[in-house]
């Protein structure tokens, strides 16, 4: 497979941003023999010599520190990571002298070949993305995951001849731009408030997840969360002609959750799986193991395998761990959790008692929806980071605030209010940028604090948050 063959792409490429994705795409069309430039906001010094190395050796002009009109004009499009804002003025610019500008989802999307199940959602998705691809795994299939979850869609055109499926997890940024993206499944998992900092609105931000279904007709599948009214909703007004199906806890759900166990109807036939001693026999890992189940289903996945994949499946870290248990008080890393919805979600796995450890970098999110599940389950709310001011004022009166500058203060800070039947959560609502590398730094910074404050070198275990 040949871009330049298929007239795909231009001669001369620049690729902005070197990250995981821009640095993919640089190889990939490094070995297609396109030009390709490289222009990237951090600094020479902050970009890995590794990295610096591989453009040396294959001739790829780059500028750091910025994108400059000068530079990037000289390309015949560009190709723009997720990360960054596309409606940057100079991509704006760019577009007025008729470059195109192109996401990597655009870029990629005419040279997927494979059948695509695509997920998006505000929360979950990396679950149910790796979910579904242990799931078709166990049925003998060859799976290529990536997307949002840490690969990039370039590492599968670098080699793509030994995959059957791709499971591919798409966040808003990569949506915003799908060109002619089509997947044959596609799984809409929720939508609550986040990113509204790039998005400006919900709706602007629903708009973009919504796009998880554009191209799709009558043989393909939507797959939405029958729960959540907003998806509903959104689903109503799907005019592809694709298949609907729904999961949920209401009867009209083809995959329908009722405790540990899902009910699923499939031409004509009920079929039933138990989640119970698995890592997803949660409140969350109900609905997550449904959207994976029709997705399988709809693949043409048998019930055993997807039965045996439901009970080997390892939920990822930082994702409800349990961390540390001391005098009957357990810790748990959800520092995954960077949105309101995701904070929901976690306080749902508990009744009460909860000291809560939130804040970080504020994603333009609406705090004042935690008011009443904080209000219900939190004793004592620790906000650490940048958010914590607007946090505090949102959630004033609900509960005891406290503040910490440090997570090492905000774990020895609950430690010291914990009695036994309390939960410490690590749950922030935020992103992490403002204190650490990133959400997995921000868990095992915790991780490590909890260790030192209970006295216990040793983690008890990754498992599941079903409490
Ligand atoms: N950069 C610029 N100009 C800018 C901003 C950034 O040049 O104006 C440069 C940075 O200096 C850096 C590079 O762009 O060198 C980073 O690019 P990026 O932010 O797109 O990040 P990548 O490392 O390429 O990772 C991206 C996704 N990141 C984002 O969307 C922010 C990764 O999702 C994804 O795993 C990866 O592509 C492979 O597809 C991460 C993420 O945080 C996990 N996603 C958000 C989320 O889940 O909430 C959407």
């Amino acid at each position: 497979m040949n871009m330049q063959d298929e007239k795909i792409i231009d001669t001369h490429v620049a690729v902005m941003g070197l990250g995981v994705s821009g640095r993919a795409a640089v190889r990939y069309l490094v070995a297609q023999g396109v030009e390709v430039s490289l222009s990237d906001a951090r600094s020479v010094q902050t970009l890995p010599a590794a990295d610096l190395a591989f453009l040396a050796d294959h001739g790829v002009e780059y500028e750091c520190g910025g994108h400059t009109l000068t530079f990037l004009r000289q390309a015949d499009q560009i190709l723009v990571s997720p990360g960054i804002r596309q409606d940057l003025e100079i991509l704006e610019q760019l577009r007025d002298l008729g470059i195109p500008v192109l996401g990597e989802l655009a870029m990629a999307a005419p040279l997927l070949h494979n059948p695509v199940v695509a997920i998006t959602g505000t929360n979950g998705k990396t679950t149910v993305t790796a979910l579904i691809g242990e799931l078709l795994q166990r049925a003998g299939k060859k799976v290529f995951v990536g997307g949002n979850i840490g690969t990039s869609l370039f590492d599968y055109l670098n080699d793509p001849d030994d995959v059957d499926v791709l499971v591919l997890e798409l966040s808003s940024f990569q949506l915003e731009s799908p060109g002619a993206f089509k997947a044959d499944v596609a799984i809409l998992l929720n939508v609550t408030p986040d990113h509204l900092d790039r998005h400006g609105t919900l709706a602007g931000y629903a708009a973009a997840k919504m796009k998880i279904f554009s191209g799709q007709g009558p043989k393909d599948t939507a797959i939405v969360n029958g729960n959540d009214m907003l998806c509903r909703e959104l689903s109503a007004g799907l005019d592809g002609g694709q298949q609907l199906l729904l999961f949920g806890h209401d009867s009209d759900c083809q995959a329908q959750v009722d405790g540990h166990c899902i009910h699923l109807q499939w031409q004509g036939k009920q079929e039933r799986y138990d989640l119970a001693g698995s890592m997803l026999a949660t409140a969350t890992g109900g609905l997550n193991s449904a959207a994976a189940i029709l997705a399988a289903r709809t693949l043409g996945c048998p019930p055993e395998a997807i039965a045996q994949g439901l009970t080997a499946f390892q939920v990822a870290a930082h994702r409800m761990a349990l961390v540390g248990e001391s005098a009957g008080v357990f810790y748990y890393d959800d520092s995954k959790a960077t949105n309101t919805g995701a904070v929901l979600s976690a306080l749902e796995n508990f009744s009460g008692n909860v000291i809560l450890i939130a804040g970080g970098r504020d994603k333009g999110d609406d705090y004042t929806l935690l008011r009443e599940s904080v209000g219900r389950k939190v004793r004592c709310l620790i906000l650490i980071g940048e958010a914590a001011e607007l946090i505090a004022q949102a959630l004033a009166g609900v509960t005891e605030i406290k503040k910490a500058a440090s997570m090492e203060e905000a774990v020895m800070l609950a430690a010291a209010i914990a009695k036994a039947g309390d939960t410490v959560l690590l749950s922030p609502a935020c992103a992490s940028f403002d204190m650490f590398e990133n959400y997995g730094h921000r868990g095992k910074v915790f991780a490590d604090a909890v260790h030192k404050v209970i006295g216990q070198s040793e983690p008890v275990g990754c498992k599941a948050g079903s409490v």
